[in-house]
């Protein structure tokens, strides 16, 4: 297969990559840092092409799938995994320039990735998209707020998609992990304080990058009429809570 992988140069993104490789699959990863991609492109060989490109930019989207479509061949399968956190601040106290990127990367980015490889997919009745969620898009965290919202987009266009392609055989699943470490989601959250991301993972066993690349080798292992609609994964040390009650004091 050939598959597109966005936000390749790190984390989930460079795992799900490698692991694909390996299957021996034609991986296209992209990222907006290009001397990863050459670095990445170096160890994992031919069957590994990295591009450039800001989901952000829906111009560059488009021509970038374009030119990779000819180049390689039609995407078979997108995951749509480029994305992040900006900030825990509450609400109030937030900045507006970190939740239009998060908007813009998020939820604009995701869905510009999968308009561009939709049309085809239809068209030959065979493809599959994973669309990065998370469990912040379910259960709300104080700072959450924006992060959050985009997370549940991601959930709620992932069902969406699935009712337009109801009968064709253009699968689509929305992974929705909690806790995970060994990225770099919390320093980049954090804007570089890695002894605050690192407080992060504190006496925890968070899930890994490698176990979103193998859930991502086992949903696009199953048989063509079976789709997931949606994996909410937690590591053992996480579950949900208690609603928050504010007493009088
Ligand atoms: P990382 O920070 O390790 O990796 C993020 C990747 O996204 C990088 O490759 C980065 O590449 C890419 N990226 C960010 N912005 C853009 C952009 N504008 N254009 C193109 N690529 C971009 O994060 P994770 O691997 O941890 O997270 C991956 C996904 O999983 C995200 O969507 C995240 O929200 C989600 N997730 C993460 C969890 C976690 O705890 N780690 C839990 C649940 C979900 P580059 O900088 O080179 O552009
Ligand atoms: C990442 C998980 O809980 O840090 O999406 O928001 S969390």
């Amino acid at each position: 297969m050939h598959i597109l992988v966005t936000g390749a140069t790190a984390g989930f993104g460079l795992a799900i990559a490698k692991a694909l490789v390996a299957d021996g699959h034609k991986v296209t990863g992209t990222g907006r840092r290009a001397e990863r991609l050459a670095q990445i492109a170096a160890e994992l060989g031919p069957r590994f092409i990295g591009r450039e490109l800001d989901v952000t930019q829906r111009g560059a989207v488009q021509n970038v799938f374009a030119e990779i479509e000819e180049e390689v061949g039609p995407i078979d399968g997108l995951v749509n995994n480029a994305g992040l956190a900006l900030g825990l601040d509450s609400a109030d106290k937030a900045s507006l320039d970190d939740w239009d990127d998060m908007i813009d990367t998020n939820i604009k980015g995701l869905v510009y990735c999968t308009h561009a490889v939709l049309k085809g997919m239809v068209a030959r009745d065979r493809g599959w998209i994973v669309n990065l969620g998370s469990t912040a898009g379910t259960y709300p965290y104080p700072g959450g707020n924006v992060y959050g919202a985009t997370k549940a987009f991601v959930h709620q266009f992932s069902l969406n998609l699935r009712a337009d392609l109801v009968g064709k055989n253009v699968r689509v699943c929305s992974i929705e992990p909690g806790l995970c470490g060994g990225t770099e989601f919390s320093t980049t959250r954090f804007k570089g304080d890695s002894a605050q991301a690192d407080k992060v993972y504190e006496g925890t066993d968070p899930i890994t990058a490698d176990d979103l690349a193998n859930t991502v080798r086992w949903l696009i292992s199953l048989p063509e009429h079976v789709n997931i609609n949606a994996i909410e994964m937690m590591p053992t040390c996480q579950a949900p809570g208690p609603l928050a009650v504010k007493r009088r004091v």
